[in-house]
């Protein structure tokens, strides 16, 4: 099972001419602009690419916790920490609707969670990153959140239904946490030397980790020509990455911040920024299991599902125990 729903066939777009019948249907349905729904038909790859990348964003928002739960206890304001708590518990909720709308591809949320736990599925790059200072969480919210909303926006208009709309809301919550982060930056900017400084400093080690949410760049991405031709993927990664640039240099412009980039040049022919590409190398060792922190984000997931346990044996214990009754009062009933 675990070989079968990682490994996914969308590497190749297949031509009209190699499609069965039912695949040409579903693709003219997709062309069309129609919703898939969860019992419908639909070509094993591209329930397989969905369980993927819908099970790797629901583990991104979990595993996404921990850098800013980091930060809970040492918020500087009650203020800051009602709000940073509640950021915290809508990414729990995120991920907790993300499970509910692979679960209806025929995985099981204990099966996705497996997979992570074992190393066999992925969550986003950017989390295995360390949240050194207070003006991190600043900056997790302006670029992590940022770049997340430019990814998932376009995901609205997804093609399968139970993701497009999950997206929905998760989209006009990652709003409000992109600004929360936004704020914190602009208090830090304007504040003391030392504030503006960290602030700064937190653009600088973000800054890189963020446009490499996007994914490799386009002739890179095993993925993204069957994903968008499936409507899964409605962008590429390089034009997500680009928008996501020429949205975010006027806003470290208007806080008086510098992007560490020294070839970011305003290009007025393609009407965008030209700017540096990433480590890609930096990248593929972090999604190969080898970034700062990898390890500690894996283990205290880990540590967590089974410090659970006690919890999931309970409510087992107590469902059985009640289907046992409900079964003898139909019993008696009859
Ligand atoms: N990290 O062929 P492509 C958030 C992998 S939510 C790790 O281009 P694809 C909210 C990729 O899986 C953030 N791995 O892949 C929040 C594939 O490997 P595989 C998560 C990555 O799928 C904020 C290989 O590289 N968002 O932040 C990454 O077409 C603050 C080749 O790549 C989503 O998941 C990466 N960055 O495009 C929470 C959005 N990029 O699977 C807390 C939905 C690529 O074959 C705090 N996902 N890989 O072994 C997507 O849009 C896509 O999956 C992409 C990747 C764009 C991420």
């Amino acid at each position: 099972m675990y070989a079968q729903l990682v490994k996914t066939d969308s590497d190749r777009i297949r031509g009209a001419d190699e499609m069965s019948p039912e695949e040409r249907a579903f693709q003219e349905r997709i062309d069309r602009g129609e919703k898939i729904e969860p019992k419908e038909w639909m070509p094993e790859g591209y329930r397989k690419t969905l369980i993927r990348q819908i099970g790797q964003h629901a583990h991104s928002e979990i595993v996404g916790q921990l850098p800013e739960g980091n930060w809970i206890t040492r918020a500087p304001t009650l203020e800051r920490k009602a709000i940073l708590l509640a950021k915290v518990q809508d990414e729990a909720g995120h991920g907790l609707y993300l499970y509910c709308a692979a679960e209806t591809l025929g995985v099981s949320r204990d099966e996705l969670i497996e997979l992570l736990h074992a190393g066999k599925m992925k969550y986003s790059s950017i989390f295995n990153y360390p949240t050194l200072t207070w003006a991190d969480m600043g900056a997790v919210g302006w670029l992590v959140d940022g770049a997340a909303i430019m990814n998932q926006v376009p995901l609205q208009r997804t093609s399968y239904g139970p993701y497009s709309r999950a997206m929905i809301r998760i989209c006009k919550e990652e709003s409000f946490h992109q600004r929360q982060g936004y704020d914190i930056m602009m208090k830090m900017a304007r504040g003391t030397p030392a504030q503006k400084a960290m602030a700064q400093d937190a653009l600088n080690r973000f800054w890189y980790p963020a446009l490499m949410m996007f994914g490799p760049s386009d002739k890179d991405s095993v993925h993204s020509a069957q994903s968008m031709a499936w409507k899964i993927k409605m962008n590429t990664n390089d034009e997500l990455r680009q928008k996501f640039v020429d949205q975010t240099v006027p806003q470290a412009e208007y806080l008086g911040l510098t992007v560490p980039d020294e070839n970011l040049r305003w290009n007025e022919e393609k009407g965008g920024y030209d700017f540096s590409e990433p480590d890609w190398s930096e990248f593929f060792d972090v999604i190969a299991g080898n970034g700062p922190c990898n390890r500690e984000r894996l283990g205290a997931r880990v540590k967590a599902w089974e410090d659970g346990a006690w919890f999931r044996d309970g409510l087992k214990a107590y469902a059985d125990k009640a289907s046992a009754r409900r079964s003898a009062v139909a019993i008696a009933a009859e």
